[in-house]
Formats: C-alpha cells, sequence, structure tokens
C-alpha cells in the first residue's frame, strides 16, 4: 500500500467526504454558496475548481522546524477555501485577480507574471496567494512540466482560521492557493512534494519558515496529531490519549509576522544560525567550513560527541561549555568567525534586515532551548504510547508542555505578557499543561485539559480572562467561540470539483 505521503491531494466530488456529515458541513454548504455567488458577482462566471487547506495547532516542538528538528501539531477545523477559475487564453484580460468573501479584504490584482517581485515593504493580504502562483510555477519550470503560457486567474478566498493566531492561517492560505493554482492547471502531486514545495512558496513572503505548518496542513489525518520529520518530510500518526482535550485560546494579542520578522522570527533564524557556526568552531570546525554550517541540527553530532567525553549524551553540555550566557555583540562573533556577519548572510536580503536591526544575539539561550524542546517531542511521542494509566500519561504530556512554555518564554523570548497571562489562568482552571503555539509574540495559547471538564474550564476563561476585554470592547462577546474553543485532530487538505 503506497504510504499517506506519498498519495497525492484527494479529489473530491461532495462536500461530505471532506467536512463528514455534521455541523462543518451545513456550514461548508454556506459558505461554497456564498463564494459562489460572490464570485458570479465579481467576475460573472463560476469557479471551475476549489481547494482547501486547514490552520493548524503545534502541540509540541516550538521554533525547531527550521532546524531541521521534529515537531507534533494537529489540524485544525478552520482552514481556507479557494476558489478558482483560469481564464481563457484568448481573454484580453491578463491579470491574478484575488477577492474575498469578507469585505474587510479589498480586491487585489497582480500581473499575470510568474517571475513577478512581491513588494514586501508594502505588505497586502494577496500576497499570500502570489507566493502559491510563484512557487507553482518555479516548480513546474524546474520539472520542465507542460504548463501552457500563463493566463489570468479568478480568484475568491473564504478563510475561517483567525488571523495573526499561530494558528497557521498564512500556511493555510498558501497551501490552499498553490494547490488551487495546480489543479487549475490539472496537475497533482504527493503529498509530501506538495509540503515541501509549498514551504519554499511561503518563504517568498519573506520569513525563513521551517515546513511544519504547510506539512500539517497537506498530510494531516481525521483523528490523528502527526510527528513530523524533515528531510525527508514524513509523517507519522499519533493517536492522542483519550479522555483529553486540547482547548485553544486567544491572547488577543496578534502577531503579525510578516511585518516584525526582522526583530523576531527571521531574528531567531540568524540567532541559531549563528549559534551553530560558533559552537561548530568552538568543536574544532575550521571558520571557513563553520560558517556554511546551517542549523543546529547539523553541528549536534558534535556537540554529543563532546558531551561523550564526559559520560554523557546532552548536546547541551556543549552550549553551557562553549556558549556564554550573556549575549553577544556582532563583534564578538565576527572575533570568533574571522569573517563579517555582513558577508556570512550576503545571500539572504531578509537576514541582512535582521543584522541591521539587531543589537546583541543570546546564543546560549537560542541553542539551549533548541535542543531541549527536539527532546521534548520524543519525550511527548513517547509519552503518548507508554502502557502508564491515563491519569500518569496526561500529567506527563502536560508537565512536557509547561516545559516547553517555559522555554520558549525564558530561553527563546518569543511571549508576550497576554501570553504569560493567559497560559496562568489556564494552569489556575485546572489545565494540565499550557503553552503558546505557533511562533508567539502574540496569537493562542494551547492547554491540555481532562475532556470532561472542558465546558467549565471554558467558562472560567471567559470570567477570568475574556470579560474584561469584552467590557472594553476589543472583542463581542457574541465572537467568544472564534476565540475559544476546543480542537479535534482534523482532515489536511483537499481538491473540490463538482
Ligand atoms: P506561525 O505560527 O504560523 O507564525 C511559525 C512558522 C513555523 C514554525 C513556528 C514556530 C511559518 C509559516 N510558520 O508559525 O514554521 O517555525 O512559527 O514553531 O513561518
Ligand atoms: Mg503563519
Amino acid at each position: 500500500m503506497a504510504k499517506h505521503e506519498d498519495l497525492p491531494v484527494p479529489i473530491y466530488s461532495k462536500l461530505d467526504e471532506v467536512y463528514g456529515d455534521g455541523s462543518q458541513l451545513e456550514e461548508a454548504q454556506l459558505r461554497i454558496s456564498v463564494l459562489n455567488s460572490k464570485f458570479q458577482q465579481l467576475f460573472g462566471h463560476l469557479p471551475q475548481i476549489y481547494a482547501r487547506a486547514p490552520g493548524r495547532v503545534n502541540l509540541i516542538g516550538e521554533h525547531i522546524d527550521y532546524e531541521g528538528y521534529s515537531v507534533l501539531p494537529m489540524a485544525i477545523r478552520q482552514d481556507t477555501i479557494v476558489a478558482i477559475r483560469k481564464r481563457d487564453a484568448g481573454e484580453s484580460e491578463k491579470l491574478l485577480t484575488i477577492a474575498n468573501v469578507s469585505d474587510k479584504y479589498t480586491v487585489c490584482t497582480y500581473p499575470v507574471d510568474p517571475d513577478q517581485e512581491i513588494d514586501l515593504k508594502n505588505h497586502r493580504w494577496g500576497h499570500y496567494f502570489i507566493c502559491g502562483y510563484k512557487g507553482f510555477h518555479e516548480y513546474a519550470k524546474s520539472r520542465g512540466l507542460d504548463i501552457s503560457s500563463p493566463v489570468g486567474l479568478d480568484v475568491m478566498i473564504d478563510g475561517t482560521v483567525p488571523t495573526g493566531s499561530g494558528l497557521s492561517s498564512s500556511a493555510a492560505f498558501v497551501c490552499s492557493s498553490t494547490i488551487a493554482i495546480m489543479a487549475a492547471h490539472n496537475v497533482n502531486l504527493a503529498k509530501k512534494e506538495l509540503a515541501q514545495l509549498t514551504c519554499e512558496c511561503e518563504r517568498h513572503i519573506g520569513t525563513q519558515s521551517g515546513g511544519m505548518d504547510q506539512a500539517i496542513s497537506i498530510m494531516a489525518k481525521t483523528g490523528f496529531a502527526e510527528l513530523i520529520d524533515f528531510n525527508p518530510i514524513r509523517a507519522t500518526d499519533v493517536q492522542l490519549p483519550a479522555g483529553s482535550s486540547f482547548v485553544i485560546a486567544h491572547s488577543l494579542a496578534e502577531s503579525q509576522k510578516a511585518v516584525t520578522a526582522a526583530t523576531n522570527y527571521n531574528n531567531r533564524v540568524v540567532e541559531c544560525r549563528l549559534a551553530s557556526i560558533v559552537l561548530g568552531i568552538k568543536l574544532g570546525m575550521e571558520p571557513e567550513e563553520a560558517i556554511k554550517v546551517k542549523t543546529l541540527s547539523d553541528v549536534e553530532g558534535l556537540c554529543v560527541s563532546f558531551a561523550g567525553s564526559r559520560g554523557s549524551s546532552d548536546p547541551t553540555l556543549a552550549v553551557k561549555e562553549y556558549l556564554k550566557e550573556e549575549p553577544y555583540t556582532a563583534e564578538e562573533i565576527e572575533k570568533i568567525t574571522s569573517k563579517s556577519l555582513a558577508s556570512i548572510f550576503a545571500d539572504s536580503a531578509s537576514s541582512l534586515d535582521v543584522l541591521k536591526a539587531a543589537k546583541h544575539y543570546k546564543l546560549f539561550q537560542r541553542a539551549t532551548h533548541v535542543y531541549t524542546e527536539a527532546k521534548r517531542v520524543y519525550a511527548f511521542k513517547d509519552a503518548v504510547s507508554s502502557n502508564s494509566d491515563e491519569e500518569e500519561k496526561l500529567k506527563n504530556l502536560g508537565e512536557l508542555m509547561n516545559d516547553s512554555h517555559h522555554s520558549c518564554s525564558v530561553l527563546f523570548g518569543c511571549s508576550c505578557p497576554e501570553l504569560e497571562e493567559l497560559v496562568k489562568v489556564c494552569k489556575e482552571n485546572g489545565a494540565l499543561g499550557a503553552r503558546l503555539t505557533g511562533a508567539g509574540w502574540g496569537g493562542c495559547v494551547v492547554a491540555l485539559v481532562k475532556e470532561n471538564i472542558v465546558p467549565q474550564f471554558i467558562l472560567n476563561l471567559k470570567e477570568q480572562f475574556y470579560d474584561s476585554r469584552i467590557e472594553v470592547g476589543m472583542i463581542n462577546k457574541c465572537d467568544l467561540g472564534l476565540y475559544v474553543f476546543a480542537s479535534k485532530p482534523s482532515s489536511g487538505a483537499a481538491i473540490f470539483k463538482f
């Protein structure tokens, strides 16, 4: 039997094949009918084909995918649907027109040009579609696929993943766009290949992302979280313990990753790379070789050998020995590398932006987070499949989540006051574990809660976290369900054609 990741994206002809037969189906039917009528109104035609891709919640393994380490997310029910129509070659109008069912998003148009540059200084929501457009054409070119010359595309989007929430609305958008463009050209790919492609697509937005979000959005299966490995991308089903539930709660601090990349996300990618280079040199690599090192996983072997000389296998021993806790200045690092930071990162404009904005580099803290977090992912997977009784199992999982949050907050510096408050409220109300999820600096918390207390837990969060914010008008009372909800592992990306 073909492995799940070797299969292409499923193509359905009925909505219930992807949304089941419950309340989600009714909602999906309504969404499709709104998409169709707005599509018809704007473009004078119906769409030819649809693609959907879900958001995700990461249960554990934060900020380590871009360092080559495995992570453990699950897809959520909220998704993005892209309705698309490829214009006929003869039609005079040659534009990519991207509209949204929500009036919040004004129509964006782009030229029909796969080589166009995305204007990163002027962020527009439609840029995420262009990420998929550019990526698909690059892929087609590199594989010599027979794609007729580019034509106009009419596109209408409907997304239900809250934006800036750490639930990967961006990957849901990029993945569904890429798949829709692909399907409109009668192309389909193996999921693992598509996961790789969509990860590269999203980098066109200027973040140096790992591949977690796209991989889970494409490879998810109903009922399972997935352990995602990289190089090569692979997904292993993880059955979460019965009697437990993951509650997602929004801190109401929005994290606009594409806008703050230089000081937040990409800054951490650069710091991790610098930590790998410095570790490489201290552990005996020639500087010329070490500056080619990309990730902390590339120097883990050296760290473990060092630990071995002390009777341990823990890579953080090398971090403790060779990196100092005080932040490094650029000059201090350049003394070690004998090369300027600007020349090390000369091939990456977004890294050069990081260097311009950075005052110092916390190499010890970032490396310690990455190595310990990578271990926690496997400890979590082992705890799920262990034979210990349910109570013990949940306790272990909760502790790993708490440790992960602490490390994100203290070592990786990607929390914020709102997230800290919400994690505390979750723990005070019976969560076995609670942590920020996704990139952080705002967005959501994920809490492990015994299933039988979920309704009371959510009520308590409402009283202790949300009511005061409803009072000052940050959110509407009737929208609370969008900001705090229990989530079950949902299905991955799909194509529909009716
Ligand atoms: P979000 O939460 O979507 O901003 C980001 C990255 C992931 C991963 C996490 C942190 C993208 C598309 N996603 O997620 O690859 O690094 O942060 O674990 O950049
Ligand atoms: Mg994102």
